[in-house]
């Protein structure tokens, strides 16, 4: 099965703030996917509303939006052979102590010390929320 997609990634503000952004390029780029668009921003609580929308009036929803306009965040548009599905993998799962090690989140995250888990990374999770979501982070593309 062949498809090439596009899916958003997001390094987070703990990504960010703690030098990984290079890591993270690196791991994106070595799997074979392409960068096709890339920003460095401090997201608006608006964005990030929209962005997360499907987890409003979750307990963590908060906190969740709080934290990702705490600092700045990289978006980038990624490109490549069922890339959604792959940089899922590449991230691991949601919790960084459960996430598998060879994973980013399993061998980078940390989820001490904050009401929500800094993860390091977001990556769309199915061709409808990667359309949705790049529609946010780059309209223009
Ligand atoms: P993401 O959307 O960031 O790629 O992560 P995900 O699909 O693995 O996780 P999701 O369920 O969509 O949750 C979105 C983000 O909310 C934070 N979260 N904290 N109980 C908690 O403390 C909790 N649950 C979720 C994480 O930052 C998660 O990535
Ligand atoms: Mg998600």
């Amino acid at each position: 099965m062949t498809a090439t997609e596009r899916s958003l990634v997001l390094v987070k503000p703990d990504g960010y703030s703690r030098g990984l952004t290079g890591e993270v390029l690196r791991r994106i780029e070595a799997k074979g996917y392409r960068l096709v668009a890339l920003q460095i921003l401090t997201p608006t609580t608006d964005m990030l509303h929209r962005h997360y929308a499907e987890h409003e009036g979750k307990p963590f929803f908060g906190p969740l939006v709080e934290f990702m306009c705490s600092g700045r965040v990289v978006a980038v548009a990624i490109e490549g052979e069922r890339c959604i599905e792959g940089f899922r993998s590449l991230a691991g799962a949601t919790d960084p102590t459960k996430a598998a090690p060879g994973s980013i989140r399993g061998d980078l995250g940390r989820d001490w010390g904050l009401a929500v888990q800094a993860n390091i990374v977001h990556g769309s999770d199915s061709p409808e929320s990667a359309e949705r979501e790049l529609a946010i982070w780059f309209p223009e593309l």
